[in-house]
């Protein structure tokens, strides 16, 4: 069964606990990133992983030092994952790698953005992202929910890693396009935005079957 991972990028801690809470028994893991974490603070990892496991979406995109020390805190601070960027360079995910291999934490590799922008540059390297990805170790890619055409090829690249879809929903992409082809999908506003994030997590769970 393909995974669901919630994006909770509110600015509002206590919202935050209260939309994991609720819809805690329809996700597998949650997703916290620079809206939440900029606002509540990088302990809010810890709070959120009684809930769930909590990935540290930072994408990390710097030198390598930097961005062992970014990956250091989120994995100090309880987060079982990060997600970096490709583009960065072989340099930047070996480190990054090595910093969760000390914590046991796995590490995602972002392809090719969801977003429309995703084409104007990054679509041209994203194959050769998921092969450097695959050759480093990495344990999986970030792939688009809004191209199933690309997700497509980049599950070829990277055999059996694991693909994380975002995407679905608000952005456009459909579970029924990708589910095939992922181990989780990625949604966020469609469930925190909802008028009842319970029963919406519970809709897409079911779908996910
Ligand atoms: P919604 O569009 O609200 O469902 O949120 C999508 C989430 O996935 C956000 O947290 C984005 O930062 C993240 N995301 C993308 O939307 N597109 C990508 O290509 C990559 C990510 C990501 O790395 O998580």
């Amino acid at each position: 069964m393909v995974g669901l991972i919630l994006a909770l990028d509110v600015m509002d801690e206590k919202k935050a606990f209260e939309i994991a809470e609720k819809t805690a028994e329809w996700i597998n893991l949650i997703k916290v990133n620079y809206p939440l974490v900029l606002s509540a603070g990088v302990d809010v990892i810890k709070k959120l992983s009684k809930f769930k496991k909590v990935i540290a979406d930072f994408k990390i995109s710097d030198i390598p030092y930097t961005s062992s020390l970014i990956s250091r805190m989120a994995f100090e601070n309880g987060a079982f994952a990060v997600i970096c960027h490709g583009f960065a360079g072989s340099d930047t995910l070996r480190a990054v790698k090595d910093v969760a291999g000390e914590y046991g934490g796995e590490v995602y590799v972002v392809t090719e953005l969801s977003s429309p922008g995703g084409v104007e540059f990054l679509q041209k390297v994203s194959n050769s992202i998921a092969v450097l990805a695959k050759d480093i170790g990495c344990d999986g890619i970030i792939a688009p929910a809004t191209r199933p055409e690309r997700v497509r090829e980049l599950r070829e690249i990277v055999g059996d890693l694991k693909v994380i879809c975002p995407g679905v929903g608000v952005q456009g992409g459909r579970i029924e396009d990708i589910k095939e082809l992922v181990d989780y999908i990625i949604v966020g506003r469609s469930i925190y935005l909802a008028k009842d994030p319970k029963k919406e997590a519970k809709k897409i769970y079911e779908l996910l079957k």
